[in-house]
């Protein structure tokens, strides 16, 4: 069955056509700073928002009516979700796709019976990707909508559930690596507390690192070798998450000895609920080494909760192009669309404007980040600054090679450093002239 129908495959048109059904930047082969585009990016379809979400929001049940999920019998109603995410991937040009266990297929009343349903689902997504040109971007396990993990997965209070938890990290990975996964996500949107009253901050951090060790060791030992992310979120669903911001998970992951293995998934609106700017985000990920993935989407300025729109700012993007173009690249990951169509939203072609919208976007903000960094004066302006520190005490300074003391000789003989202005509107105005 078609579910998209009337829909060909969505080509690069350039930005003079009118063609809303056509890339007007994404190029997939244009390179910038010497690498394709879609090198660049990687960009995946997130299962859940895409396929499965019916766009129910805390005043009114789902608005969405999708055609791949009327059979009555819960196997029928995977394959249908599957062929309709194949057939969505393919026309849209887009390599990867990134899942949730329980999105692939609908949990069944026994863990037992919940494996067998992953493993037919893994079968059949198996033979769908051997026919198509897309992979896995990265799995992940939901542990968070089930009302037994309302306590938390890995940091519950009640062993049982972390057992519970640990079984079902093992089927999403034993799934990830049957489809050849490139990463594996952890998103831990119970994993804090609402109230720190009834909370063991302590135990239960300890408990979360202790979890992550586990799967870890249970991947490596069944040949995953990607890499492994931590998605930071502040809140929401708890009110305070243990993978607060990026610091906080880096400062987890240095004190768990973690670092090696685990990098970091960036989303832009989590980034906006921790009161940073997306480009802080990548900033702090990719200066520990750690700019592992991002997902793309965009929050509302105006509303305070996660509302997962499609990215279109394009000065927010450029911004983070900037930090993601000298960062090198991302660390085994890509941009994964963690949005959604508005609950209003009710077309299927909806699904299509919203995707080729946020490629164009991130497309324009990558090129326009190139001109900046190649043609303006953006760089030299920021080397200048810093100029001092190409001077000999300086140097000396950052090899570690002086004391506090010779600090205080060196001001003495030198006296009251001049005014030097940060030129903040000037670069301001530079980024502004090249959007
Ligand atoms: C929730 C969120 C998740 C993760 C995967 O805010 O971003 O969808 O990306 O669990
Ligand atoms: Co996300």
């Amino acid at each position: 069955m078609e579910y998209f129908k009337g829909i060909g495959k969505i080509q690069f048109e350039g930005n003079k056509s009118k063609n809303p059904m056509a890339f007007k930047y994404y190029e997939p082969s244009k390179k910038v700073m010497g690498k394709t585009m879609d090198k660049h990016f990687k960009f995946a379809v997130a299962y859940w928002h895409s396929f499965c979400n019916l766009g129910g929001d805390p005043f009114g049940s789902g608005t969405q009516q999708y055609p791949w999920l009327v059979s009555v019998d819960p196997i029928q109603r995977a394959k249908d979700k599957m062929d309709a995410a194949f057939e969505f991937m393919n026309k849209l040009g887009i390599g990867y796709y990134c899942f949730h266990d329980y999105d692939l297929i609908e949990e069944a009343d026994t863990l037992k019976e919940s494996r067998k349903r992953l493993d037919v689902i893994s079968d059949y997504a198996i033979d769908k990707m051997k026919k198509n040109k897309v992979k896995v971007l990265w799995g992940t396990a939901n542990l968070f909508s089930n009302s037994r993990y309302m306590n938390g997965a890995s940091t519950n209070p009640d062993f049982n559930v972390v057992a519970f938890a640990g079984a079902q990290v093992k089927n999403a990975l034993d799934i990830t690596i049957k489809l050849k996964g490139e990463n594996y996500v952890f998103w831990g949107g119970r994993e804090g507390y609402m109230s720190l009253l009834n909370t063991n901050m302590k135990l239960e951090r300890e408990n979360m690192a202790r979890f992550l060790h586990m799967a870890k060791d249970y991947a490596r030992k069944n040949g995953f070798k990607g890499y492994f992310f931590i998605e930071p979120k502040p809140m929401e669903p708890s009110k305070h998450q243990y993978d607060f911001d990026c610091a906080t998970v880096l400062g987890f992951l240095r004190e768990f000895d973690l670092l090696d293995d685990f990098k970091l998934n960036v989303e832009v609106n989590h980034a906006t609920l921790a009161s940073h700017t997306f480009a802080h985000e990548l900033q702090t990920a990719a200066d520990a080494g750690a700019l592992g993935s991002m997902d793309a989407n965009r929050g509302d300025y105006q509303n305070g909760w996660d509302t997962d729109q499609f990215p279109m700012d394009l000065y927010e993007l450029t911004e983070a192009m900037l930090v993601f173009l000298q960062s090198g690249g991302l660390k085994g990951g890509g941009v994964n669309f963690d949005a959604k169509v508005r609950r209003n939203s009710t077309d299927r072609v909806d699904l299509f404007y919203a995707h080729i919208g946020g490629m164009d976007a991130f497309a324009r903000a990558i090129l326009i980040a190139e001109r900046i960094l190649k043609e303006s004066d953006y760089k030299s302006i920021i080397k200048s600054r810093y100029k001092s520190f190409n001077t000999t005490n300086a140097i000396k300074y950052k090899q570690g090679k002086m004391t506090l003391t010779t600090l205080s000789k060196i001001a003495l003989k030198n006296g009251e450093p001049g005014v030097i202005s940060g030129k903040q509107e000037l670069l301001e105005n530079i980024v502004n002239n090249y959007l």
